[in-house]
């Protein structure tokens, strides 16, 4: 385990920065890895995020050797299980879902994995992962078997988000779910990144101008997966954004 604390600090130093999301599953052919990675790369995005509620062990340790083969982008885990682990990562999210009440995904996970994380020299981030009904159901809501909170219960989604910052977490995954209907309301995220810790939102995230509203809203990271898997050339579209930021 490391404090290195250099992807946490990345995060918090800006909004509206971008992540595109590899879930390993989907990305066993190594060409289209590649290609994906070289994208990415041309649009200049801040990090990729690796993992999946459904992915195999040997599916994740092929997509994390091939990105460090082939790309230099910070490489965080965003694990989907225990198993999701890798010292070749910059960073390590060290989820728990506190939206949710399976022990599992508070702790459980975290006991099995315990001992091969801390002797890893890998930065390992505390977060506070809560999951906001999109509209659809998610695949990671069905895998751990826990109950998203309904977006317009917005003191729920607050105080949960406040408990984790108080048991210690340093940062926040707002997630609607992959390929939600609805990404996370705006005002939630206004709220939440009042609370001195940086934010990641994800989940349904399909366009640059809910890009723009989520930057405007205070989340320190976007999320983007279904969207670029669906269509590669959005990175276009995302590189366009980037630049307009930097200028
Ligand atoms: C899901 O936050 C991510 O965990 C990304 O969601 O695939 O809908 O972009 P999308």
């Amino acid at each position: 385990m490391s404090t290195l604390n250099g992807i946490l600090n990345q995060f918090s130093k800006k909004r509206g920065q971008i992540a595109v999301l590899i879930d390993p599953e989907k990305v066993q052919d190594e060409l289209l890895l590649q290609e994906l990675l070289k994208k990415a790369q041309f649009a200049g995005v801040d990090y990729l995020f690796v993992g999946g509620s459904t992915v195999t062990r040997e599916e994740f340790q092929f997509c994390i050797e091939c990105i460090k083969k082939y790309s230099n982008i910070p490489l965080v885990i965003f694990p989907g299980a225990s198993y999701q682990v890798s010292e070749e990562a910059d960073a390590l999210l060290y989820l728990s879902l506190i939206s949710g009440r399976n022990p599992d995904y508070l702790i459980g996970h975290h006991v099995a994995s315990a001992s091969e994380v801390y002797a890893m020299n890998l930065e390992v981030i505390p977060t506070g992962y809560i999951l906001v009904d999109g509209g659809t159901n998610s695949s990671v809501a069905y895998v751990s078997q826990t109950t998203p909170i309904p977006a317009n219960k917005t003191t729920i989604i607050t105080r949960t988000a406040k408990a984790g910052i108080l048991q210690g977490k340093q940062l926040l995954y707002l997630d609607a779910g992959s390929g939600a209907k609805n990404p996370v309301p705006e005002e939630i995220v206004s709220q939440l990144s009042e609370l001195q810790v940086p934010v990641i939102i994800g989940g349904g995230i399909r366009s640059v101008e809910k890009i723009h509203e989520m930057r405007d809203a205070g989340a320190n990271v976007i999320v983007i997966g279904n969207k670029i898997e669906e269509n590669i050339d959005f990175l276009l579209d995302i590189k366009l954004y980037i630049e307009s930021e930097h200028g």
